[in-house]
C-alpha cells in the first residue's frame, strides 16, 4: 500500500509535467489501478483445467495463473473479446483488439492487445505461469469487463505470433471467462 501511494504522487507530478502517466500501446507508464479478476478454465468437457488471476498494475494486466491436465507441448493463449465459452469456444469471439490492428507480435501490423506468449507445457500437463498484459485494463470502455466482457482461451498448437487472425494455433481447447473479482 505504501508504495502504491508514493507511486501515485510521482504519477501525479509526472501529469503535471510531462503528460507521461498516458496509456500509450507499446510503452509508457500507465497509472496504477487496483482492480482485479478471476478465471476458471475449462476444457471441452467442462473440466477445470486451470485458473487465472489478472490485477491493474503500472504495466496493464499482470496475469499469473496455472494450468493442469492439459496435453503437452506449446499452446497459444490470448484474451479474446467476448465474456462467453458456451455452447462452444466460438462463442468467446475472436482476440481483444480495441485499436483493430492484425494478430502477432512478430507482424508488422500487429498486434491485438489480447495476445500474449505461447505456455510451454511440460510431460506432467501441469504448468505455473505469469504474464503481463500491456496497457490493457479491466475497467473502462475498451476495459476487459466492459458490456461484453472477455474470456482466456488456450489454443491446441503453438501461436506463431504472425498469421492474422490467431496465430496458425488450431483449435480452442480450454476457455473461461474473465469475472471481476
Ligand atoms: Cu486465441
Amino acid at each position: 500500500m505504501h508504495s502504491h501511494t508514493i507511486f501515485r504522487s510521482i504519477c501525479a507530478v509526472a501529469l503535471i509535467t510531462t503528460a507521461a502517466c498516458t496509456a500509450t500501446p507499446g510503452g509508457g507508464t500507465i497509472p496504477l489501478g487496483t482492480g482485479s479478476a478471476g478465471v476458471t478454465l475449462r476444457n471441452a468437457s467442462g473440466e477445470t483445467v486451470g485458473n487465472a488471476t489478472l490485477r491493474e498494475s503500472t504495466v496493464g494486466l499482470l496475469i499469473n495463473g496455472s494450468v493442469s491436465g492439459l496435453p503437452a507441448g506449446t499452446h497459444a493463449i490470448h484474451v479474446h473479446t467476448v465474456g462467453q465459452c458456451t455452447p462452444t469456444f466460438a462463442a468467446a469471439g475472436g482476440h481483444y483488439n480495441p485499436a483493430g490492428r492484425q494478430h502477432g507480435f512478430l507482424n508488422p501490423n500487429g498486434h491485438h492487445a489480447g495476445d500474449l506468449p505461447n505456455l510451454h507445457v511440460p510431460s506432467s500437463g501441469n504448468l505455473t505461469f505469469e504474464l503481463t498484459l500491456p496497457n490493457v485494463r479491466l475497467g473502462g470502455n475498451d476495459g476487459l469487463l466492459d458490456a461484453d466482457g472477455a474470456s482466456l482461451v488456450v489454443h491446441a498448437a503453438a501461436d506463431d505470433y504472425r498469421t492474422d487472425p490467431a496465430g496458425a494455433s488450431g483449435d480452442r481447447i480450454a476457455c473461461g471467462v474473465i469475472m471481476a473479482r
